[in-house]
């Protein structure tokens, strides 16, 4: 394999090196944004494939699109879909990766629910089509795969802490596609002797993340209710615990996992695990409205700021639409072998430090639209 040719501060060096080349599905995605950060700051070239949409669809490539933005040149994006295996085809064969991190997917897990065939087609069988491709393209024997595995694996887990030994239990569609996904690179691993791994990443969030994801749809509302623009924060379940990192530190654990001689699954998590509760407690505390809970726990229990500029004023209300037919009660991951195996640290960014990232970033964005390009 080439040397990656990368000067400290990741500019591009005169000379000219063959590079390492990586392509991203998902790019477009809160983790693929980093990652091609991160890999274009490593020296690679980057191809991220985009899917067909009526709208502009990559806000978060935005910056990296900028030819003013470090190594921008080495960056490439491409029409390509999961679901359709002749496009993964031809990017493969256009591209001829050495890398290649499976981040695409319906990612939502209450959505799945409603879009499970389609979650089974972009989020399971969309594994399998790219490992067929890879396959097709002759590339089996020198490329290294990278898939984007779950937590939501464990679902109604069996063992707490969760490691790379617990059996898993699926509570939802996205998580049965995923489970699919996650096989089926075990299996070419084990018959076709293919560099193929699982990331099994516990929540990573960021100022980056989906917005009607729990953390993002916090900050946001937050932010928005700060500024007026908001009268009330409605959730779900409360009391779910999550595991929840930081997205950019968890990309690294990615390459890590794709820079070892042997390909092994790993777990990524930080270790520690707190309620929607405590994160929502949090984010309000960081924009400096504070919130008591009221009433019983379950629909009727609400979030009043307790003191400051909207003491008494109720912020956060219980909504049985957003509960899910089956939950997911606690996760909560072991990343020992992560840290031991690949050095890496999951403590990086504590989760008092994203809360306050998110809700900062969010008030900035609350108060000017165009500040989102700085995250
Ligand atoms: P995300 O923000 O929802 O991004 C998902 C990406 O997949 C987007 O780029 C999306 O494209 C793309 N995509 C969806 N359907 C596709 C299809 N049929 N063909 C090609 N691309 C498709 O997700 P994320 O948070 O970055 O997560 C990245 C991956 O890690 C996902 O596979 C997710 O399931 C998995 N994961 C995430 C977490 C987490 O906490 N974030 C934890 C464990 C595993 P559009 O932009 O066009 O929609
Ligand atoms: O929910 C509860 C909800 O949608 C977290 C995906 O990245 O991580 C993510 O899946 C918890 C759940 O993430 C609301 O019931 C309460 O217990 O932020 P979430 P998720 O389902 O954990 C895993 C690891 C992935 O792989 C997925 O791709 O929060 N919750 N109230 C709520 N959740 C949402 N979305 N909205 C609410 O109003």
């Amino acid at each position: 394999m080439p040397s990656v040719a990368s000067s400290p501060n990741g500019a591009s060096e005169a000379a000219p090196v063959e590079r390492r080349v990586a392509l991203i599905t998902g790019v477009t995605g809160q983790d693929g944004s980093y990652l091609a950060e991160l890999l274009l700051a490593k020296g690679y070239v980057v191809h991220g494939l985009k899917r067909r949409a009526s709208s502009y669809n990559h806000p978060r490539l935005e910056h990296i699109l900028d030819q003013k933005y470090p190594n921008s040149e080495r960056f490439h994006l491409h029409y390509a879909d999961l679901i359709d295996f002749g496009s993964l085809c031809a990017i493969l064969r256009d591209t001829k990766p050495q890398e290649i991190y499976n981040l695409g997917a319906q990612s939502h897990v209450q959505v799945s629910f409603q879009l499970p065939q389609y979650t089974a087609e972009a989020s399971g069988v969309g594994v399998m089509n790219m490992l067929e491709a890879i396959r097709a393209t002759g590339l089996e024997q020198t490329v290294k795969f990278y898939q984007a595995s779950t937590s939501e694996l464990y679902g109604k887990v069996h063992a707490i802490p969760q490691d790379e030994e617990t059996p898993f239990h699926p509570r939802s569609p996205y998580a049965v596609a995923k489970l699919y996904g996650f096989w089926a690179v075990k299996n070419y691993r084990e018959a076709y002797d293919m560099y193929a791994c699982n990331g099994i990443l516990f929540n990573h969030e960021s100022p980056r993340r989906g917005e009607i994801f729990v953390t993002r749809k916090i900050t946001k509302a937050v932010a928005a209710i700060k500024l007026g623009k908001q009268e009330c924060l409605y959730l779900g379940n409360l009391d779910a615990k999550r595991d929840w990192g930081h997205a950019r530190d968890y990309v690294e654990c990615m390459w890590l996992m794709l820079q070892q001689d042997t390909a092994e699954d790993f777990v990524i998590a930080t270790g520690e695990t707190t309620t929607v509760r405590d994160f929502a407690e949090r984010a309000f505390a960081r924009a400096g409205m504070p919130i008591r809970w009221e009433g019983k726990p379950g629909l009727t229990e609400t979030g009043v700021v307790a003191e400051g500029e909207l003491a008494g004023k109720t912020v956060v209300r219980v909504n049985a639409k957003y509960f899910r037919p089956a939950e997911v009660e606690l996760l909560l991951g072991d990343p020992s072998k992560a840290r031991t195996k690949l050095g890496w640290n999951p403590q990086k960014t504590s989760l008092q430090q994203l809360v306050e990232e998110m809700v900062d970033a969010d008030l900035e964005m609350a108060a000017d639209p165009n500040a989102y390009l700085k995250y």
